[in-house]
């Protein structure tokens, strides 16, 4: 049974496990987080894979509002993505970020440069730009969500020149 087990996961990581130049990480991306930083910096053009799993809700209490990866069948104007479904796993990768500060408020306001994409339970992705990887949730009022999603995110490595 155990020496079954092992074999399984063994086959497992062969198939989906990284392969020479990539790196497995495991982020939690809290469905009550718009964002999460993954501490990973991506260039353009690299190749990233990624697996999601566990479920959020979008609205805590409300049975009706649990959704995995995939997100529910809802589009809203209240999401990030309008064309993709509503708490899906999304990312983005911010290539700038500039604090303005306002000289008569004293106030401080940061504005970022980024590209945004859908992810879902499971895709292959060539990142749009050079910068920090970030992972979301597509939805914008995440103050009343629970759970979390653990993402397995594989990075291919950052140069495209072919191996010798
Ligand atoms: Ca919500």
């Amino acid at each position: 049974m155990r020496a079954a087990r092992f074999l399984f996961l063994a086959g497992w990581l062969f198939v989906f496990g990284p392969g020479a130049g990539e790196e497995l990480r495991h982020i939690v991306v809290s469905g009550d987080a718009a964002w999460t930083d993954t501490g990973i910096d991506v260039v353009a053009g690299q190749d990233v894979r990624f697996d999601a799993e566990g479920s959020i809700s979008l609205q805590k209490g409300n049975p009706q509002a649990e959704c995995g990866p995939e997100g529910t069948d809802l589009r809203t104007v209240q999401q990030p993505l309008q064309e993709q479904n509503l708490g899906s796993l999304i990312g983005k990768v911010v290539a700038a970020v500039t604090v303005i500060k306002d000289e008569r408020t004293g106030e401080e306001r940061t504005e970022e440069v980024f590209e945004l994409f859908f992810i879902g339970a499971r895709n292959r992705l060539e990142m749009p730009t050079n910068g920090r990887l970030f992972l979301g949730i597509n939805e914008l009022v995440v103050g009343d969500n629970a759970g979390a999603f653990t993402v397995a995110v594989v990075t291919g490595p950052e140069s495209k020149a072919p191996y010798f």
